[in-house]
C-alpha cells in the first residue's frame, strides 16, 4: 500500500492512423489497470484537423486519473502503452497510431529532459482545451477557448467509455 497522497493527472490522448477509437479505448483500459490509480473521468471523442502536422484527421480525448504513481513512472507507463499500439517516431509530429501526453500532474511544474508539465503547448491547442474543459471546467477559461476558436474540431456525441470509469 502506498502512503502517498493521490494526485490528479490529466492525460491527452490522440491518434490519426489505424483504428483510432480502438487505440484510445485500449489505452484507457490499460491505464485503468495500473496499480494505485483510478480512471476518474474521460471526455467525449473529438475529431480535429492536425495542428503543426500533416496526415489524416485526429481523434482526441482527455482523461483524468487519480494516482499515487510518480510523474516519471506515469510517463514511462504511457510510453509503454504507446509502444504496444505500434507507435513509431520517424520525425517530429509524425502521424501516429497513439499519442499519450501528460498535460498536468497535479499542480506540479516540472522541467526535466524527458518530461515538462504543464504541457508547454497545451494552451495553443483546441484539441486539448475543449476536452479538458469538459473533464475539469475550472481549469480552462473562456479566454483560453476563444484563443483557439479558429481551429477545426468537432465533438462526437457518441458514448464511448463510461463503462471504464472507476466506481470507487
Ligand atoms: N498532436 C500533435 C500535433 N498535432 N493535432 C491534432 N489535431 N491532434 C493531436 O493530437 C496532435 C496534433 C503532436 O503530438
Ligand atoms: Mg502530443
Ligand atoms: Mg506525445
Amino acid at each position: 500500500m502506498s502512503a502517498a497522497v493521490p494526485v490528479d493527472v490529466w492525460v491527452g490522448l490522440g491518434a490519426n492512423l489505424g483504428e483510432r477509437e480502438q487505440a484510445l479505448r485500449e489505452a484507457l483500459q490499460a491505464m485503468a489497470r495500473w496499480p494505485d490509480t483510478r480512471l476518474v473521468n474521460v471526455s467525449a471523442l473529438y475529431a480535429s484537423s492536425p495542428i503543426d502536422a500533416g496526415g489524416p484527421d485526429y481523434l482526441n480525448a482527455v482523461a483524468l486519473l487519480r494516482t499515487t504513481l510518480p510523474a516519471l513512472d506515469v510517463l514511462q507507463r504511457l510510453q509503454s502503452i504507446e509502444q504496444g499500439a505500434g507507435r513509431e517516431r520517424p520525425y517530429r509530429n509524425a502521424p501516429r497510431t497513439l499519442d499519450l501526453d501528460i498535460l498536468r500532474y497535479g499542480n506540479a511544474e516540472l522541467d526535466t529532459p524527458t518530461l515538462t508539465v504543464p504541457h508547454p503547448r497545451m494552451a495553443e491547442r483546441a484539441f486539448v482545451l475543449l476536452p479538458m474543459a469538459e473533464v475539469s471546467p475550472a481549469l480552462v477559461s473562456e479566454a483560453a477557448l476563444q484563443a483557439v476558436a479558429d481551429q477545426r474540431i468537432e465533438r462526437l456525441p457518441k458514448a464511448w467509455v463510461a463503462d471504464l470509469l472507476s466506481k470507487k
